[in-house]
């Protein structure tokens, strides 16, 4: 028996603490610990509901837009405000570009290094790296272009031609970094692991130059940002819509034709970044490892539960749990559902949709502390969430250096979410499931994007002749699954661009409504929201309670809480120790299968670990000497 400690996990945001028991090759317990904290829900509280987004935005400067986005969908469902259709089109717009650029950063520069090695990649043939790339680049494309028929061939082609030349040169330029001893970062890593013999050569050269090539690329993808958000990261936001003014006319408006290019030009080379190497790359890893047998463990709780609340509103809505609720009836990807199960097969998987009535009941959605360093209590609705520190240290008491982690007792910052009393798993791989799922056993009629959801898993369970269940709840699964959803996403970009462009074009420049801008329009009693958003990590939600004009309570429950959160005796154990307890392991002291699989959901922390007060008293002292 060997117990094993990974701290901290890197190529993640934030400090992530793994613990692992192996006998053999199995994991026979696995403890997932958060090991720092953030307050910044108690910074929200008694401010001014308008200012919330541009504090709460901060909780992570990774997933950059969710939480301002959360957070006005909140305030405005409080106070009950609808925005007019072009912030609604920007704000698809600014969600869909975070996420193509979030989940390419993941993948390459966060991810792809638990599967690809610079050490191998100098083994290399570049004459037949080249050959690899124009082959793999014809062979693994998927041919989903979403609602429009799109012309790839001819948008440009950003990365420099695969030629035996250029593949010498980055093959020269990681020969000098090893040879120099310059790994910097990437010291560390088990690069004698046999999983990095899997791939040939050619594959880790072709991913390393695109790694590099990605570095660069990535920045342009977040134009949009700038340009409706002036910035990124944090852009900004408005509550009531967006900020941005537009006219056609005028050179120096915020938004106009000279600007809204510069948008198009941001999206379609999203699209061509996607469509010819993200999903390739990919895809020809993901074959190869798949045909030998990697990735193909860790399905953990997505086989069980999975969890969402929709996405992409196609027009403007009246409420998430107040107004009509019409959230539920204009989200254009309705994974709003917990889905149980599904590993035992599609058609044996159970759905039950979430409507606006569930977010409200206090019994639905809680949190609770159990093995959590706050105090014990009540498993709480977020709206009448509390935390109080509790901090234990180690099994030993030790309160810096721990040994190891009391798994019996408290051991993590972050709080375990629950619906209906049981831990979910969230992220794309949950958006995927529940859509196929809804889909197959007719239970929505598919929109095109749900229906390029559906062919996309089904062209996937083609390519590696190996049913949907089998695969999809899985490491490899998970991560296929983000591919899947950046390219559904740079779809969603571009519809939602046409429909901004469209409607201003029509002569709708509106951008914000403003009724409600003053506090004397609001409700005198104490009013609640929910806020909504299907961020790149999963189901997100904020929930906002307002009293004499202020915030009097405010709480995020967040894609990475749901993932990373500690087990409870009675919920189940959170998705990152189910997946680590279904990961087998090769060499104990090298767990790269540990890492790659916790990786596969691309952990944020900083978004995972909050603390607030919900009586405004003042927070305990933590005393870590
Ligand atoms: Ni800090 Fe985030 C996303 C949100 S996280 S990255 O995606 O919301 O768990
Ligand atoms: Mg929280």
């Amino acid at each position: 028996m060997a117990h094993i400690v990974v701290d901290p996990v890197t190529r993640i945001e934030g400090h992530l603490r793994v613990e692992i028991e192996v006998q053999g090759n199995q994991v026979t317990d696995a403890i997932s610990s958060g090991t720092a904290w953030r307050g910044l829900e108690v910074i929200a509280k008694n401010r001014d509901p308008r200012d919330l987004w541009a504090y709460i935005q901060r909780i992570c400067g990774v997933c950059t837009s969710s939480h301002s986005l959360a957070c006005v969908r909140a305030v405005e469902d409080a106070l009950g405000i609808k925005i007019p259709k072009n912030a609604n089109y920007i704000r698809n717009i600014m969600a869909a570009t975070l996420t193509v650029h979030d989940h390419l950063v993941h993948f390459y520069h966060l991810h792809a290094l638990d599967w690809v090695s610079p050490i191998e990649a100098l083994k290399a043939d570049p004459t037949a790296t080249a050959n690899l790339q124009n082959t793999v680049l014809a062979n693994y494309k998927l041919p989903f272009a979403g609602p429009m028929d799109y012309d790839f061939s001819a948008y440009p082609k950003e990365f420099p031609k695969a030629t035996p030349a250029y593949f010498q040169a980055v093959k020269d330029k990681v020969q000098a970094l090893v040879s120099g001893g310059q790994l910097g970062i990437f010291a560390a890593n088990w690069w004698d692991h046999p999983d990095y013999q899997i791939l040939p050569p050619e594959v880790h050269l072709m991913a390393v130059a695109h790694y590099l090539n990605m570095l660069d690329k990535q920045r342009e993808v977040v134009i949009p940002h700038v340009v409706f958000g002036g910035k990124n990261p944090h852009p900004h936001y408005v509550v009531g819509g967006m900020p941005c003014a537009i006219s056609m006319d005028e050179m120096n408006a915020p938004i106009n034709s000279q600007r809204l290019a510069a948008v198009d030009t941001a999206i379609r080379l999203g699209m061509d970044l996607v469509n010819n190497f993200y999903l390739p790359d990919l895809l020809a890893i993901g074959h190869i490892c798949a045909q030998k047998g990697a990735g193909l463990d860790g399905g953990g709780l997505a086989k069980d539960r999975v969890l969402g609340f929709g996405a992409f509103p196609e027009e403007p809505f009246n409420g998430v749990a107040n107004g009509n609720g019409e959230w539920f009836s204009q989200i254009m990807i309705r994974c709003n559902a917990v889905v149980e199960n599904f590993g035992a097969g599609v058609m044996n998987a159970k759905v039950t949709d979430i409507t606006s009535d569930d977010l409200k009941d206090p019994e639905v959605l809680t949190e609770t502390t159990t093995h959590s360093w706050y105090k014990d209590g009540d498993a709480l609705h977020p709206w009448d969430g509390k935390s109080e520190a509790e901090y234990t240290g180690d099994k030993n008491g030790n309160k810096s250096h721990w040994e190891q982690l009391n798994e019996q007792g408290k051991y993590s910052w972050i709080k375990t979410p629950m619906w209906r009393g049981k831990t979910a798993e969230v992220g794309p791989l949950a958006r995927y499931i529940i859509v196929y799922t809804k889909v197959k056993q007719n239970l929505i009629q598919p929109n095109w994007a749900e229906k390029m959801m559906v062919d996309q898993v089904d062209a996937i369970s083609r390519l590696l002749n190996v049913a949907p269940e089998k695969w999809l709840p899985t490491t490899l699964g998970r991560t296929v699954a983000r591919g899947l959803d950046a390219q559904l996403n740079a779809c969603m970009n571009k519809y939602f661009f046409d429909k901004l462009v469209k409607n201003i074009a029509a002569g709708d420049t509106d951008t914000a409504d403003v009724t409600k801008w003053k506090p004397s329009t609001w409700p005198e009693e104490e009013v609640k929201g929910v806020g909504l958003y299907e961020a790149p990590r999963g189901a997100l939600s904020h929930w906002v309670a307002i009293k004499d004009k202020k915030c009097s309570n405010y709480q995020a429950v967040v894609p990475t809480t749901w993932n990373a959160c500690p087990r409870d005796e009675v919920a189940g154990r959170g998705a990152f120790e189910r997946t680590m307890m279904e990961t087998a392991v090769k060499i104990p002291e090298k767990p790269l299968e540990i890492v790659r699989a916790v990786r596969s959901f691309d952990p944020c922390i900083a978004c995972a670990t909050h603390l607030y007060d919900a009586k405004g008293r003042t927070i305990t002292t933590v005393n870590t000497d």
